[in-house]
């Protein structure tokens, strides 16, 4: 193994590039309307989050992943559809800035459960907050309003999820830098991959 003593890792969805280049597109109408605090996210590292895991230790994610890939054998590839805008823990003071899920929500979140409880048989920690499927695109260091009156957020295409994504977060001088472990396809008992660690 690597020798590292833990990954910073979760689970994902990748967005397909139309997806991506959509929600590139609102950061930039957005940058201009709210306020300059807000740290958005780079193009690359957009994603769905579906379970956030903390630090691991690496020895432990190809029982990880054996026991998520397991689970995804029986789900179903699925679409989502990304559209409007929100924000954690509400637009008055605002902390997350985010697009929402306006089809494949139900999916998501089933997918997410399926994911907190492969973490949970591994003795990691349990999500206590209902899932709700977003995408993050921008942070703020401190409370904020948004002004959300004046904006608006575009509709998009649906893109196919067909896998899901365990990814390492890194920290760099640019912001965190997102990594794929192992890519876990729904509805399918391919041969699993690990990436090794670096
Ligand atoms: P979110 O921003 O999409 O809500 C990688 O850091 C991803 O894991 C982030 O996109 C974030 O999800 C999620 N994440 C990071 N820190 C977290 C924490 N302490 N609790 C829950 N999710 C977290």
């Amino acid at each position: 193994m690597s020798g590292r003593e833990s990954v910073r890792a979760f689970f994902a969805v990748e967005l397909s590039s139309a997806a991506r280049a959509q929600a590139a597109a609102a950061i930039e109408l957005l940058r201009s309307e709210l306020p300059d605090p807000v740290r958005w996210v780079p193009e690359e590292n957009l994603h769905l989050t579906l379970k956030f895991l903390g630090e691991l230790d690496p020895d432990r994610i190809p029982k990880l992943v054996h026991l998520a890939a397991a689970k995804l054998v029986r789900e179903h590839p699925f679409e989502a559809e990304i559209g409007g805008l929100g924000a954690f823990p509400s637009a008055r003071a605002a902390r997350v800035v985010w697009l929402g899920v306006t089809h494949g929500a139900g999916p998501l979140a089933r997918l997410a459960r399926k994911l907190d409880a492969s973490a949970g048989r591994l003795g990691l920690e349990r999500e206590r907050r209902p899932y709700r499927a977003h995408l993050t695109i921008g942070r703020l260091p401190t409370p904020e309003r948004i002004p959300f009156e004046r904006v608006e957020a575009p509709g998009g295409a649906r893109f196919p999820v067909d896998e899901v994504v365990l990814f390492e977060s890194r920290p760099s001088s640019a912001g965190s830098r997102y990594r794929p472990l192992a890519r876990l396809p729904l509805g399918r008992a391919d041969a699993l991959e690990l990436a090794p660690l670096d």
